[in-house]
């Protein structure tokens, strides 16, 4: 892949501490995938950080108006456009174009640390995970805890996290993060429906009701870094609960690959 960056940019090392080989000699590619909505003020350092770990990345674009997807190709990555649906359908999408054999999400917002990338694939590769979540309550957050509306989020997120752990036998801490990574084949495999962010509930719910494996590494969640946050919960709380329950509750998972 080539990376075109900026002569002011600091120069990264290419791939480092990534062992991509499996236990049993099998080499797996990787996709990181960038999920973008006019983020050209925090793209550049995130897509610099996350290209030594990969062998492919994809930015998939929800019709920017501020040049984002014209810097996102100066810099070697591959773009895509969404269907104007929303994250979700922007990340289903991008699972069904991407070409590694690992795909690991990425915010564009400066949220999320590439650098905890090898952490996300490590138990992927060692053949120990399907997929791997990385956890605020592990790692920390800057975003959730210091006004009503972000204690509302991390409320919220609370109780389905407890809900499937009651009902799953399982010891889930975070059910709702953008930063995880995923066998491509288990991705498609979970058949996900969900057009905005509550695709990252779903993936979840769904990995462990299908009986896949569903790990999570401590990672640190910060402050968008430039912009404001568009998500509001009382626009978007009954979609929530509502793919909630019903992934929970009443949907079949298919058959196991
Ligand atoms: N392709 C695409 N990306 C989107 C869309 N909406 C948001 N994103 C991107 O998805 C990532 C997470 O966005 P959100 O979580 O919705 O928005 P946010 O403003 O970061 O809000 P917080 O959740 O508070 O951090 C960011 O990189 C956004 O640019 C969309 O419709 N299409
Ligand atoms: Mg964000």
């Amino acid at each position: 892949m080539t990376t075109i960056l900026p002569a002011w940019y600091p120069s990264l090392p290419r791939v480092r501490e990534l062992n991509r080989i499996g236990p049993n000699g099998e080499a797996y590619r990787i996709t990181v995938v960038i999920p973008t909505r006019n983020e050209s003020a925090n793209l550049l350092p995130v897509l610099a950080k996350a290209a030594p770990y990969c062998d492919e990345l994809l930015v998939v674009d929800g019709h920017s108006s501020d040049g984002t997807r014209e810097l996102a190709a100066a810099c070697g990555a591959r773009v895509i456009l969404d269907e104007g649906k929303g994250k979700g359908a922007a990340l289903r999408l991008a699972m069904r174009e991407a070409s590694g054999d690992i795909l690991v999400f990425v915010d564009a917002d400066g949220s999320h640390d590439p650098t905890d990338i090898p952490a996300l694939i490590a138990p992927i590769v060692a053949g120990e995970a399907d997929h791997v979540s990385g956890s605020r309550m592990l790692g920390g957050s800057d975003e959730l805890h210091a006004t009503f509306h972000q204690f509302i989020r991390l409320f919220g997120s609370q109780i389905i996290t407890l809900s499937v752990n009651y009902t799953q036998g399982v010891r889930l801490t975070d059910c709702q993060n953008g930063l995880r990574a995923i066998r491509r084949d288990v991705a498609l495999a979970l058949d996900l429906q969900e057009n905005i962010t509550t695709i990252e509930q779903e993936m979840v719910i769904k990995t462990v009701r299908s009986g896949y494996r569903l790990d999570e590494v401590p990672t640190h969640e910060y402050v968008r870094a430039n912009g404001v946050s568009r998500f509001r919960v009382k626009d978007v709380w009954f979609r929530y609960v509502r793919s909630w329950l019903y992934y929970l509750l009443f949907w079949k998972p298919p058959q196991k690959l």
